[in-house]
């Protein structure tokens, strides 16, 4: 019988430390990355379609400067975000966005054009 009660304790205290585990895991948000490049298309991958809530990292491996501009920032439309010019191996990075499309370009050379679709959490496990 105290055999039985120790397994138990170790199976609850195992739960316990699982949930936690899932927990902190589940509180980690991990971004999504999307990288520049020097051809066409120009981003990798040009439509990147991202849960809500989760943080989305351009990553600039090329030999020259880009902008991540979201289209909105032209005239007097909602700019959601405007990283200004990337380096050779920088990185710009957005915490995160409402659900909705998000056309964004290169200011420094405007063919470079890539889409953002943020989704929320019930719809993306439907894609
Ligand atoms: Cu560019």
């Amino acid at each position: 019988m105290l055999q039985r009660n120790a397994i138990m304790e170790y199976s609850a205290l195992g739960v316990l430390v699982m949930l936690l585990t899932a927990s902190w895991v589940g509180a980690v948000s991990i971004p999504f990355r999307i990288q520049m490049e020097s051809w066409s298309p120009y981003f990798a991958p040009v439509t990147a379609t991202v849960t809500a809530g989760s943080p989305i990292l351009w990553e600039n491996p090329t030999g020259s400067h880009h902008t991540i501009t979201h289209d909105g920032c032209r005239g007097s439309g909602l700019c959601a975000f405007d990283s200004g010019p990337i380096g050779p191996d920088g990185v710009f990075e957005v915490a995160q966005l409402p659900p909705g499309q998000y056309p964004y370009h290169c200011t420094l050379h405007p063919i470079m054009r890539g889409m953002l679709v943020i989704v929320d959490v019930e719809r993306s496990s439907e894609i």
